[in-house]
């Protein structure tokens, strides 16, 4: 639903903001270009996110609802080498939910500008945890790589086809995910790729909707258990030249880039996050039996 941001007034306002979360500026080398929604799809989902039944079934699912065409928004011309970023919407300040995040890529077949997402996508970027140590309770929180920050973002690599592209760039929060509630987040940028040196686009390609299934651990993980470790990644793998940064225990924060060398998808056994201990889950949170803790988290997440 939209927000009614007359109705509301600046204080509510700000803490929806602060609640949830959209992204709708373009930030090249960590700098804002243009206005809010010049180069990233305008949707009509405000802040709001969808759940996992959208994920699998919608093509809302691609560049949010009413995000199918591309006709009003700019195309930004970028090259190998430029970092390219969603920066969360309204001057929000930085992504309190806990989860990983993703930026997926898809190849226009001509103008991205008239492009349904319809085609092929690859991931480009996939963060996860990056705390040190992680205890269970981290999850909730500054576990996560993205914890915090205000954009998600990719370089562009040097062997992608020259072109224009969706950028969609999702966050998705797992504070429900327990109770078949994790939260999806995301919007598509539409770029132009000049000066790269790729024939096809390289690594594992997903449709969206189909990109994540309803039972999929990457989303059904709870993040009140007892797992010390993410040992999922949602979705396909990154594909080569792209990025993964943390790891599955948060034991290596470093952002690592998938060689090209390989064009099946990259040498994926030496690069994946480590795989640690299957999470040992408690049963999800009991309605009632711990109501104040319930509400605990409900304040601390607004939803
Ligand atoms: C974007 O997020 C990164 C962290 O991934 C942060 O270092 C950077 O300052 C952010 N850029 C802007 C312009 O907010
Ligand atoms: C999702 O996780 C919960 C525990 O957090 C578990 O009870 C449930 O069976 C899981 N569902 C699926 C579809 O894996
Ligand atoms: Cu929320």
């Amino acid at each position: 639903m939209r927000v009614n941001e007359i109705a509301f007034g600046a204080a509510a306002l700000a803490r929806l903001a602060a609640a949830h979360y959209t992204f709708n500026g373009l930030l090249i080398n960590d700098e804002l270009v243009g206005r809010d929604w010049q180069y990233i799809r305008q949707h009509d989902r405000g802040y709001m996110p969808t759940f996992r039944e959208e994920a699998a079934t919608s093509d809302d699912f691609r560049c949010n609802q009413n995000g199918g065409s591309g006709v009003n928004t700019d195309v930004y011309t970028v090259r190998p080498g430029d970092k390219v970023g969603l920066r969360q919407a309204f001057g929000a300040g930085g992504i309190r939910h806990p989860g990983p995040a993703q930026v997926y890529l898809s190849l226009a077949p001509g103008s991205v500008k008239q492009y349904d997402g319809s085609g092929d996508w690859i991931k480009i970027s996939q963060e996860l945890a990056c705390k040190p140590n992680i205890v269970p309770a981290d999850f909730q929180t500054d576990a996560w790589c993205a914890w915090d920050e205000d954009n998600v973002s990719f370089v562009v690599p040097e062997n992608i086809p020259e072109g224009e592209y969706l950028v969609r760039g999702e966050h998705i929060a797992l504070h429900g995910a327990h109770d078949g509630k994790a939260e999806f987040y995301y919007a598509c940028a539409q770029i132009k790729v000049e000066g790269s040196t790729g024939s096809e686009l390289l690594g594992e390609k997903v449709l969206i909707p189909g990109v994540y299934g309803v039972d999929d651990d990457a989303i059904n993980f709870s993040v009140w258990g007892r797992s010390t470790s993410y040992p999922f990644v949602p979705g396909p793998d990154v594909a080569p030249g792209g990025t993964i940064r943390g790891s599955a225990d948060g034991s290596s924060a470093e952002t690592v880039t998938i060689p090209f060398d390989s064009s099946s998808g990259g040498s994926e056994e030496e690069i994946s996050p480590p795989e640690t201990e299957t999470p040992v889950c408690l049963t999800p949170p009991v309605r009632r039996q711990n109501r104040k803790l319930r509400k605990a988290r409900s304040m601390r997440f607004r939803n």
